[in-house]
């Protein structure tokens, strides 16, 4: 079924190429009748097995990609975005080595499908695939945030913050602009698993986000730090969400009736606090959407009590995950190996570090891996993801399943195989966070307000704020940091919430360890990049937080660079600060 739609897909592309070969249209109405007669971004049905993304593996440690990103308005309104190979393949998954280059050249084939909103640069816009001014911008210094300007982030990866690597406050790659190149080496140091890329245009974050722009990246060798992985079969889930197919379809008839249902200003049904009832968002499974009100799960057939690594990764824009693996409605463990692609002994604990866990929590820009077992023969198990209470202010997040998974003996392996080479990871370079002092203690917190206060249907204002000073929403026009740090240094953040629902946080370029969750101490044997905030609920004497250990000890964190809120209507709507790390040495 796949293997068809790429097909077609591909018939589709090499038919738009022959009719711009042969002369036949301008560019712009090749761009039209691409539209009108085929979907760049194609998606398959409910109820559909998985495929898996294709891989594309570095070869003699350099990995050479060239990815176009595409959208498409549907039938119902809804802007699809997608990453495409030059063969057609959607959101390939890039697996590289630490130490290996990435070279990889993006191109800009995103059309104005709605009016641009420029909201930072030059008063600059761009019709379908034609520039049409007459100097176009240094991508690399261009500012220009719009629907159809796009370019990367690879979260998670400890790369430095500048042009043509991982820096996003100034880079923006317009239509038309030839392909933008992204060139930089893995860290020796990368922990091994899984991170991902997405776009990061201030202001358009969502909209690319949950169109469907987005694609795993594998570093490998998580054999390495846990050698009982060593020749397991591995997958990768990527769970994206997407606006309601059925926004406005009835609750299931096998659900409990649900009393409350409130629309919130962003017109998504606000949390009811029930489990149950209209969720803000659709969920997919490597694309394979799961809607409302049913959610007929995705498909796929394993071998009869088969153990795999999944690998799976919160794309959504604004939705909580919390997974659970069910036989028979029973709660199976699941051996977490990994969270945002650190494994679990990077502490320096024994390999083998395996925690076994009935269910896992993980906010939008999370990921986890965990050891997976098959159901037995002739039964089934279903992947879920159980209700997350978001807050009186947050989105209705209900009870649904994801995957349903049948066996059979002949049942195909999934396309990649963890090594079975037990050649240990070589140490981290520098000491466990947990064991560093930090050399001083921030507080930042997050906080939301009316635009106007008068009204309360009024849009909302989103904040993330160093203590002390006043609330302002990100400034993307501005390069004044917020906080500036020294390279080398490790410091304590206290991250607070005073609204009434949950925030992501997440920073660019490093991880973190928690400390302390909601006055709860943690002792965690790894590191993360992103983390849930609890709520505040209006009664409690002191506003929740969670304590990190921030590491600013790596040479590539040197530069300047964003944290914010992860739930991208937030960050867009500018719940993002600017940090500068400066170099330990001052220049002479
Ligand atoms: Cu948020």
């Amino acid at each position: 079924m796949v293997e068809t739609s790429s097909a077609a897909r591909g018939a589709a592309r090499r038919l738009a190429l022959l009719v711009l070969a042969a002369g036949i249209a301008s560019p712009g109405a090749a761009h039209a009748a691409l539209d009108a007669g085929s979907d760049p971004c194609p998606r398959p049905a409910p109820g559909s097995a998985i495929a898996e993304p294709k891989d594309l593996r570095s070869v003699d440690g350099v990995l050479d990609v060239e990815l176009s990103v595409h959208n498409h308005r549907e039938g119902d309104g809804s802007i699809r975005y997608c990453y495409l190979l030059p063969d057609g393949a959607e959101a390939p998954t890039l697996r590289l080595k630490p130490g290996d280059l990435l070279i990889l050249h993006l191109k800009n084939e995103l059309s104005a499908v709605e009016p641009d909103a420029v909201t930072a640069g030059s008063p600059v816009h761009a019709h379908g695939h034609v520039q049409v001014h007459p100097k176009p911008p240094d991508p690399c210094m261009s500012g220009m945030m719009s629907l159809t300007a796009t370019n990367l982030h690879f979260h998670g990866l400890t790369v430095p913050p500048i042009c043509h690597q991982d820096e996003v406050i100034k880079t923006s790659v317009q239509p038309g602009d030839p392909p933008f190149e992204y060139r930089f080496r893995i860290p020796a140091d990368e922990p091994p698993g899984l991170y991902w890329y997405h776009p990061h245009i201030h202001g358009f974050s969502k909209a690319q986000v949950i169109g469907g722009a987005s694609g795993a990246l594998v570093i490998e060798g998580i054999e390495r730090a846990n050698p009982t992985l060593a020749g397991l079969p591995e997958r990768v889930l990527v769970i994206r969400d997407q606006d309601l197919q059925n926004p406005d379809a009835p609750p299931s008839k096998s659900e409990p009736v649900v009393p409350r249902m409130m629309i919130d200003r962003d017109g998504d049904s606000a949390n009811n606090g029930t489990g149950f009832g209209k969720p803000a968002k659709d969920l997919s499974v490597n694309f394979v959407p799961v809607p409302y009100p049913d959610y007929p799960p995705a498909s796929l057939v394993m071998k009869p009590g088969e153990r795999q690594l999944w690998r799976v990764l919160n794309a959504s824009a604004i939705t909580y995950l919390n997974l659970a693996w069910l036989f028979n409605r029973a709660p199976q463990q699941l051996g977490i190996v990994g969270i945002d692609g650190v494994p679990l002994n990077r502490n320096g604990n024994p390999a083998n570090a395996i925690e076994w866990r009935d269910h896992i929590g993980l906010p939008p820009g999370a990921r986890v891996e965990f050891i997976v077992t098959g159901p037995p023969a002739g039964s089934s198990a279903l992947l879920v993801t159980r209700t997350v209470d978001t807050g009186q202010g947050g989105e209705n997040d209900p009870n649904r399943a994801l995957l349903a998974v049948t066996t059979a003996h002949d049942a195909p392996e999934p396309q990649s195989t963890l090594a079975s080479s037990l050649t240990p990871l070589p140490a981290p370079p520098r000491p466990w966070l947990g064991d560093v002092l930090p050399v001083r203690t921030r507080k930042l917190y997050f906080s939301e307000k009316l635009k106007d206060p008068n009204n309360p249907n009024s849009a909302t204002d989103f904040y993330i704020t160093v203590d002390g000073e006043t609330p302002t929403p990100f400034d993307p026009a501005s390069d004044v940091p917020n906080i500036i740090v020294k390279q080398g240094d490790v410091e304590d953040w206290i991250i607070e919430n005073r609204s009434t629902e949950l925030h992501a946080f997440h920073i660019h370029q490093i991880h973190f360890l928690l400390l302390n969750w909601s006055g709860t101490p943690v002792d965690e044997p790894f590191l993360r990049d992103t983390v849930n905030v609890p709520y505040y609920n209006g009664r409690m004497l002191q506003y929740p937080s969670v304590r990190l250990r921030m590491d600013f000890r790596d040479p590539n964190t040197v530069g300047t660079f964003v944290y914010h809120c992860h739930l991208l209507e937030h960050e867009d709507g500018g719940m993002m600060g600017l940090i500068r790390v400066e170099p330990a040495e001052p220049r002479m």
